[in-house]
């Protein structure tokens, strides 16, 4: 099964449109009222979680993700159309991060949608700046450009149920047997190199996700054997089911190894809802599995049955199978409770503090940035005097112009907005 769950894309939201800089043409009037409209807002960057997709494959073949720009505004105010948003249908349970490691978005559920890179806004044409002060505004804004970024999408399957155990104890086996999933299975450890996931019916009314991922072995947490990296496939299963070789030479050593290496992991797994399985009962007396349960029970946190199945015959299987199903119910609700509606809508993480702004002398001028007036810069026409005047007003409403006189700039010295564009004093 080629299985991608790792991928970075670049983002690019749409620019918003510039708004249009003109004059009424009238018969006999050199110079008619302004009439330059609005450009169109660009389009949004938007994910959205849908049952319908399973692996992150398709960004494989498209990494840019792009959206409209908006329309320049035209003449007689008119406005210019607004970039369609892009909408990007990812698998649910798909994270999005910063390439530093910023997460910005957890889709969890069917449907949901975020809005990952916001498109910039449309600049106002010149009609916008009529005011009993200015009759015949000069000047427009240009469209701000979109939102960019590189980001890492990561796809953590949302199964129902986890299957764990070490290497040869019938995972992939027990997947098979009661899925659609046709993973690998051999007398061998490392069979299994990647996860699995399979569909299993329960009965007609009801089926449940199971992961299958490679075995684990003591030290898996330092690295050994195909290490940890997978458990994180599991991290947000309802219930860990845990399979045990009855050949094992001691099925309680093979399950506390197992139980220490998922308390090992990033999050400790050994204290989620766990179903404990021996498997392979198919050639052993009913005795001696009842000896080995025993065994079990004795460390396993009081009344927690041990299940015995046979992966190959299919015995036990179907009981097991209710009983997950009871667990997975119980935990789905317990989890609903607690999850606050709020919560559960991921908001991406803006910079909150848009009017904050700083003033920093440098060898070429005053460095000033901030959200807000390097929004305003980059809708600014820096080649346009009354445009570049508009900025100066600006920066003397938000407090700008002021800071800059506290720290000494004179007259002909540069203003830098960012990268926005600079101005002189
Ligand atoms: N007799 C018997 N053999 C079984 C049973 N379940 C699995 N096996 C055998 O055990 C071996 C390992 O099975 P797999 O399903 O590949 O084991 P796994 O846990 O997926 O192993 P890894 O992928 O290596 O971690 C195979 O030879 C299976 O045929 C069972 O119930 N009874
Ligand atoms: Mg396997």
């Amino acid at each position: 099964m080629n299985f991608i769950d790792k991928t970075k894309v670049i983002i690019r939201a749409g620019a918003g449109g510039d708004g249009k800089l003109s004059f009424r043409q009238e018969k006999f009037i050199s110079k008619g009222g302004p009439d330059g409209g609005d450009g169109g807002h660009g389009g949004n960057v938007v994910f959205a979680a849908s049952r319908n997709q399973n692996t992150l494959a398709a960004f494989r073949y498209q990494r840019e993700l792009t959206a409209e720009p908006g329309q320049s505004g035209g003449k007689n105010k008119r406005h210019g159309r607004n970039g369609k948003d892009l909408i990007v249908p990812v698998p649910v349970g798909t994270v999005v991060s910063t390439l530093d490691g910023q997460e910005l978005a957890d889709l969890t559920h069917d449907g949901q949608t975020v809005v990952i890179a916001k498109g910039g806004k449309g600049g106002f044409g010149n009609a916008h700046f009529v005011s009993s002060r200015r009759q015949a505004p000069g000047f427009a804004e240009k469209g701000e450009p979109g939102a960019e970024l590189d980001a890492a999408l990561e796809l953590k399957m949302i199964a129902d149920v986890g299957l764990v155990g070490m290497p040869n104890a019938g995972k992939s086996t027990l997947l098979a047997r009661t899925s659609n999933a046709q993973p690998e299975i051999a007398n061998y450890p490392f069979t299994t190199l990647r996860p699995n996931l399979g569909m299993v019916d329960i009965d007609k009314e009801s089926s449940l996700l199971f992961a299958d991922i490679p075995g684990l072995i003591e030290g898996a947490a330092e690295g050994k054997g195909l290490g940890h990296e997978f458990l994180r496939h599991i991290e947000r299963t309802a219930v860990i089911l845990h399979l045990i070789d009855a050949y094992n030479d001691s099925v309680v050593e093979a399950y506390t190894t197992i139980q220490n290496e998922l308390k090992a992991y990033d999050v400790d797994l050994s204290s989620r809802p766990q179903i404990v399985v021996l498997n392979k009962i198919d050639g052993l007396d009913a005795d001696i599995v009842a000896d080995l349960a025993d065994q079990l029970k004795k460390v396993l946190p009081d009344a927690t049955p041990v299940y015995a199945i046979s992966a190959v015959s299919g015995q036990g299987i179907r009981e097991l199978l209710y009983a997950v199903r009871a667990i997975v119910t119980e935990q789905r609700k317990a989890v609903e409770l607690e999850v606050p509606e709020e919560d559960a809508i991921p908001v991406l993480r803006l910079t909150d503090d848009t009017a904050a702004w700083m003033v920093t002398p440098t060898d070429e001028g005053f460095m000033v940035t901030g959200t807000k007036i390097e929004q305003f810069a980059s809708r600014t026409d820096f080649k346009n005097e009354e445009a570049v005047q508009r900025l100066r007003d600006i920066m003397k409403k938000m407090g700008i112009l002021h800071q800059l006189v506290r720290k000494g700039i004179e007259p002909g010295q540069n203003i830098i907005i960012a990268n926005k564009g600079t101005l002189v004093y």
